[in-house]
């Protein structure tokens, strides 16, 4: 067994081990009853004929409702930690991360990147935002008890908060080509302090400034005005929040929505506007499909989806302001949606090599969160 350093996988144990020690007691059960039955019943004499039998309700009822129950007990717990599990809490460290033949990409918020490595803060909730680039993998790290496919053309989530501090073994847990075994590497788990500093120490712009830049150098920007709302959508304030489609359903601007609507904008149309819209496939990287989002969020609006695979959510967020409200400040110092400062971008032994489209050479004016 792994060692045990998130907060689900003492829980997670306990229904493995629920679920083990019946299966052991059943089958052990069922064994024994063979081996007994086949030696009291044996035939003793050629010629002898058995009594017929004719059956016990009460004996019947009894083996189907008992496994019934304990079938049950099995679904309960288990369907209430997979919610724990895969229902991502909102305030969270957030991280995307990119999987690719063969190896995992990350980036934090604050605009670090790195290969293979993970580094998060101890004691944290931290929120993964997982997609790759080629082909499915799948993103474990099994001292956390996590789990999940990385699928092509879709965001799928993981959420863990680590509770010791340590290096724990993070890897590719779906077969994916040749290098698929080398597809590893570490999270390392650090006092909230040191993360800090290591946060400081390095890194390139955030992704939300990145995605500014993208925005501005792509053209989305002359479409998108993010002060007027002429023949296509002020951007402003839309992550999180419900829109309305001109076939008259409402669909809940998260990351899945905005990248449909970057990748296929005819997928979807906003009621009130034309499909004007041209299709970004192909011209751009899910690295940068991701900073377009994180900028898109930085406009205003709310964490979205935050549960696993759910696309279909129609319960409406409260309306926000667009501002970060004091509370999850307080509760979540590296809140994501304060960008930090990042004067710093002098410190080469980040891995830079992972960011070969720093969105072409406009200089867009930094601080496109000046509407808050
Ligand atoms: C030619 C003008 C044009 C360009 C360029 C353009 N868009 Fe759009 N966009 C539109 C129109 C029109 C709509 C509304 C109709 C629709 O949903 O297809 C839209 C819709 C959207 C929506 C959904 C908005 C909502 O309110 O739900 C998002 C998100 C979006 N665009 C992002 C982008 C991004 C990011 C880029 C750059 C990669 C971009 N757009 C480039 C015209 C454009
Ligand atoms: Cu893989």
């Amino acid at each position: 067994m792994a060692e045990r350093a998130s907060s689900v996988s003492t829980q997670y144990d306990a229904l493995f081990g629920y679920i083990t020690a019946i299966t052991i007691f059943f089958s052990a059960l069922v064994a024994i009853l063979i081996f007994y039955f086949a030696v009291k019943f044996r035939r003793r004499d050629p010629l002898e004929i058995p009594r017929p039998y004719a059956g016990s309700l009460k004996l019947e009822t009894i083996w189907t409702v008992v496994p019934f129950l304990i079938a049950m007990t099995i679904f309960a717990w288990g369907s209430s930690l997979y919610f724990t599990l895969y229902r991502a809490p909102k305030e969270a460290v957030e991280i995307f991360v990119v999987g690719k033949q063969w190896m995992w990409k990350f980036q934090h918020t604050e605009g670090q990147r790195e290969i293979n490595e993970l580094h998060v803060p101890v004691g944290s909730r931290v929120k993964l935002t997982l997609t790759t680039e080629d082909v499915i993998h799948a993103f474990a790290v099994p001292a956390f008890r996590i789990r999940t496919d990385v699928v092509p053309g879709k965001y799928t989530y993981l959420w863990f908060e680590a509770t010791k501090t340590g290096r724990f073994q993070l890897f590719c847990s779906e077969y994916c080509g040749t290098n698929h075994s080398g597809m590893n590497g570490y999270v390392v788990v650090m006092d909230p302090t040191e993360y800090q500093a290591w946060l400081a120490g390095g890194g390139s712009e955030s992704p939300a400034s990145q995605g500014e830049k993208l925005f501005q150098s792509i053209g989305c920007a002359t479409c998108h005005k993010l002060d007027t709302q002429g023949r296509c959508p002020n951007l402003t304030g839309v992550f999180g929040k419900p829109q309305q489609m001109a076939d008259g359903s409402t669909v809940i601007a998260d990351e899945a929505y905005i990248r449909e609507s970057i990748l296929t904008p005819q997928a979807k149309t906003v009621a009130g506007f034309q499909q004007l819209m041209p299709t970004y496939q192909g011209q751009l990287s899910e690295e940068q499909v991701l900073q377009l989002i994180a900028y898109i969020r930085s406009l205003g609006g709310q964490p979205a989806s935050t549960t696993a695979g759910s696309r279909t959510t129609t319960t409406a967020p409260e309306t926000t302001t667009g501002a970060v409200s004091p509370d999850s400040q307080r509760s979540n110092p590296l809140s994501p949606t304060q960008p930090r400062g990042n004067a710093n971008g002098s410190a080469g032994t980040q891995v830079n090599a992972v960011n070969a489209n720093r969105g072409g050479g406009t200089s867009a004016p930094r601080g496109g969160n000046s509407n808050r």
